[in-house]
């Protein structure tokens, strides 16, 4: 059989995606702690007039709280010390316990953090710091990118900081309350311009009614899900613990698609439309596709989720041939 994870990659591969995200994190990651704390705070109190944030539930919080309060009780210079820690990757213990954090729990760490810098609680950002021109002009990339591009960039540059041993399997992630599927009652139904395929649609459903385990029994055994810029995640039990660390509350909204047959009894199919966010609910749309490749039996053998460049690109469903 020729068709694989590596093949399935390059379905729709004339997709445009928003490269400009990688690519402003990468100028972020060489900017010295000092500006990479400002400058997130320059962009996100800029935000934060135009856009509200949802704080998550104070359960989800329980686990952050011990760092919380430790860094409450520490004198303005070690408090600044602990953030510029986090910025710079310093194996320190506050920052080894951090990186355990799921994604949530780290932006919920430093949405309070913020909501204390601003109260006085926790040191400031000086008043008058004035960024390097090389931090700026990263200000200035972010300001030009789209809501859903700049959500995307904050996420990535706080996820990233904290210590990495680079040692998988040592410690497991600290886990978050899992939140029950939604009563079959209540959930929704997708519909999807040019799409009837059963297995697209489900997955749609059960991602919006939080139910992970049966979107992930769509899955073919060795079938692969890729996050936008993110290798495939391969296997069913992967892609489960996956979708419960991130797709908590998400909102999936793909309103129109494509569908077509491959080689050897396989399907591709792409869908374009919005994702929300529980951060930003309906003040953020991000502007996504899903390249689906559906194996003979209609399971899903590959899905990728791309952030697109430009809302153009909502519109572009050709496919270009796997080899
Ligand atoms: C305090 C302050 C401001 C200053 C200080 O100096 C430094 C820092 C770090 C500060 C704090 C910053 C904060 C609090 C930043 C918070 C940022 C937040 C809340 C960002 C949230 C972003 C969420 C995003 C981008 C979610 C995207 C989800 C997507 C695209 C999901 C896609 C998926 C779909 C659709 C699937 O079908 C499969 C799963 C998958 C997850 C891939």
């Amino acid at each position: 059989m020729s068709i694989t994870i590596n093949s399935a990659q390059s379905i729709f591969s004339d997709t445009q995606v928003a490269n400009v995200v990688p690519s402003i994190i990468e100028r972020f990651n060489k900017l010295k702690a000092e500006d990479q704390l400002a400058l997130i705070w320059f962009a996100y109190t800029e935000m934060g007039k135009t856009i509200t944030i949802a704080a998550p539930g104070s359960t989800s919080m329980i686990f952050a709280q011990k760092l919380l309060e430790q860094i409450k009780q520490m004198s303005p210079a070690e408090q600044t010390q602990v953030m510029c820690d986090l910025a710079n990757h310093a194996d320190t213990p506050l920052c080894r316990s951090y990186s355990f954090f799921t994604t949530n729990l780290k932006l919920g760490f430093w949405n309070q953090l913020g909501e204390w810098m601003e109260q006085g609680t926790v040191a400031p950002i000086p008043k008058g710091y004035k960024l390097s021109s090389q931090a700026n002009s990263v200000l200035q990339a972010i300001a030009n990118a789209d809501p859903g591009q700049q959500i995307t960039i904050l996420r990535n540059a706080v996820v990233g900081m904290g210590f990495d041993s680079k040692s998988p399997g040592s410690r497991q992630k600290v886990r978050e309350p899992i939140s029950v599927p939604t009563k079959m009652a209540a959930r929704t139904e997708a519909s999807i311009e040019g799409i009837t395929n059963t297995t697209v649609l489900s997955y749609i459903n059960n991602m919006n009614a939080n139910d992970f385990e049966a979107a992930v029994n769509l899955f073919a055994p060795n079938g692969a899900l890729q996050p936008p810029f993110q290798k495939p995640i391969i296997g069913r039990e992967a892609i489960l613990s996956y979708m419960r660390e991130e797709c908590q509350g998400l909102k999936l909204m793909p309103k129109r698609g494509r569908i077509e047959s491959m080689d050897e009894g396989y399907t591709s199919i792409k869908l374009t439309g919005k994702v929300q966010t529980p951060w930003f609910g309906s003040s953020v749309g991000m502007n996504i596709a899903w390249r689906f490749l559906l194996d003979p039996q209609d399971n899903i053998f590959f899905v990728a989720v791309d952030l697109l460049a430009s809302p153009k690109e909502l519109l572009n469903l050709v496919r270009q041939k796997v080899n």
